[in-house]
């Protein structure tokens, strides 16, 4: 069995989720719902960042006094648990950095660096950006700013640890030549050659325990504390360890993060696994920011949208549905509610909701809401050409779906966009069949012929749409009436899209349908 494993970056518990991460979660859930649609062995890999300076003043801030930082971090833990439950998100494994187990690999780690001769003592005196956790040089933080964040850094002087990045730079720019999909989209991969272009600097890995306490202690001298950003990429590792799913599961096939955090993925990240002699995850994928007008939407900007509202007014799987809908994954997208919910009453109510509306209708007005048995031919040439196209484009959607999501580009717009052809087709060939025409004419053979028709596409679409939108997949397949149940393997591998003519007329006729209340109801 191929085994597919996906990560999400670990949250920072500085506050709690905003709709930025509930991108990347709802991203990643959608792609490890489809690798376990093909009967892949999956694990889906969250969690939370838990230490370093950052977190450490935001306890002090919240009013938690030093050495009550596990406290306080408990408390943002379970809020993302539960924002994460509310989306619908199906993680395999949350991994805190608090967590014990996970702490013992951070040390294993380090021990094998030290073994290798790969980590020294020396003294740094540089800049620090406490907001993004990053080291940086005087010609990086130009006027005393971060150049990723733009906000104030701080001079720092002390002795500490360092990692010997400098001696992998021509193996990580040979590595990252010879694997093409090592740091997707392409643009992100030329942005990484690009600064490896420029000298690495050696990594100082650590800070002195009087200056920052809340962290892991470097295991070959205790009065340091482990740079959380070190401490916080080997939870790939233990993540999978904890669960004794390392030797099925390792290495990542892909690590799905944001542009902010390319450089620690692509150029830290995969240092240290060399370091160590573990093998190299198969893709990073970075993609874009959520935006509020031209700035990025984050906790320090104050210009956060809260997801759990957003499914309060709209419902999850329309939010789960715009997000990856409307921005090329990798792209950035400007956040606004009036484009939500145009996006709401065109694709989903218009579109999806309507064509189910629609069909369902009609098996009831035409066949008292029994599905027909399809007949082999409607008595009418043109009918007849119009089902064959609509036959192909259902049995084109499952093919699409897969060389857009097992592409390396990871294109979930495209996937969504698919199905929604398939939907958009169905309700021009209502129009163009004019099932309504052919009852004056007494064509009831054509009747039959359109409505197993459209039930076909309803079927195949609500397959389709269950990684994405996995309540509304459910309430279509009720509605229709289906029997079988959706989770077995039969009815969930009919998505790797193998061509045939199996994959057409699988609605069984006489099926009793079961009309209900409109899937997505307009938004004034
Ligand atoms: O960086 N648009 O944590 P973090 C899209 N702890 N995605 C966004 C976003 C936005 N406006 N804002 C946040 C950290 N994200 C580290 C990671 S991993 C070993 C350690 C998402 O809480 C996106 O996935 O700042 C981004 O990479 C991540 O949240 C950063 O979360």
């Amino acid at each position: 069995m191929r085994k597919f494993y996906i990560t999400t970056p670990i949250y920072y518990v500085n506050a709690n989720p905003h709709l930025g991460h509930a991108y990347t979660q709802i991203a990643v859930d959608a792609l490890a719902r489809y690798h376990k649609m093909l009967g892949e062995a999956v694990f889906f890999l969250t969690g939370t960042d838990e230490h370093g300076e950052k977190i450490e003043k935001a306890c002090l801030k919240a009013g938690f006094e030093k050495g009550k930082e596990k406290e306080f971090v408990d408390a943002i833990v379970a809020n993302f648990k539960n924002v994460w439950g509310a989306l619908g998100i199906r993680y395999d494994g949350f991994i805190r950095t608090t967590d014990q187990s996970h702490k013992k690999v951070v040390q294993e780690f380090l021990e094998k660096m030290k073994d290798k001769g790969d980590i020294y003592r020396g003294e740094y005196d540089g800049w620090y950006c406490t907001p993004c956790e990053t080291f940086w040089t005087d010609a990086q933080a130009e006027n005393g700013v971060c150049p990723d964040c733009n906000r104030p850094v701080e001079r720092i002087r002390e002795k500490n640890y360092f990692f010997r990045m400098s001696k992998y730079q021509q193996w990580l720019i040979d590595h990252i030549n010879a694997n093409p999909e090592f740091v997707m989209p392409e643009y992100r991969k030329n942005e990484v050659l690009g600064f490896l272009r420029e000298e690495l600097n050696d990594l100082c890995i650590s800070r002195p325990r009087e200056r920052m306490s809340w962290g892991v202690e470097l295991p070959f001298d205790r009065d340091y504390i482990v740079y959380v950003w070190f401490d916080a990429l080997i939870n790939y590792a233990s993540g999978l360890k904890a669960r004794k799913k390392f030797e099925e599961f390792w290495p990542a096939d892909i690590h799905v993060i944001a542009k902010d955090i390319l450089r620690h993925h692509a150029v830290y990240w995969p240092i240290m696994l060399k370091s160590v002699g573990m093998p190299m995850p198969k893709t990073i994928f970075a993609h874009g920011w959520w935006k509020i007008g031209k700035e990025k939407m984050s906790k320090s900007r104050g210009n956060i949208v809260d997801p759990v509202e957003m499914t309060g007014k709209y419902g999850v799987d329309p939010l789960r549905y715009f997000l990856l809908k409307t921005v090329a994954f990798g792209q950035d997208g400007s956040f606004s509610e009036d484009v939500l919910v145009t996006v709401y009453n065109s694709d989903l109510a218009n579109d999806l909701g309507n064509l189910l509306n629609r069909t369902l209708t009609m098996v009831e007005k035409y066949f008292a809401g029994t599905s027909p048995a399809p007949p082999r031919a409607a008595g009418d040439e043109e009918q007849d050409r119009r089902s064959d196209v609509i036959r192909d484009a259902v049995r084109g959607l499952f093919p699409a779906i897969s060389d857009r999501l097992l592409s390396p580009k990871l294109l979930l717009k495209e996937a969504l966009e698919a199905i929604m052809q398939v939907v958009g087709k169905a309700n021009k060939y209502i129009e163009a069949s004019a099932p309504w025409e052919y009852s004056k004419a007494g064509n009831m053979e054509a009747i039959k012929l359109i409505i197993a028709d459209l039930l076909e596409v309803l079927r195949a679409a609500a397959i389709a749409l269950l990684p994405f939108m996995p309540s509304t997949a459910r309430k279509m397949w009720e509605q229709l009436g289906l029997k079988e149940d959706m989770d077995t393997e039969a009815v969930r591998k009919e998505i790797s899209g193998t061509k045939g003519p199996r994959d057409w007329r699988r609605f069984p006729p006489g099926t009793k349908t079961a009309k209900g209340e409109p899937l997505f109801p307009r938004i004034k």
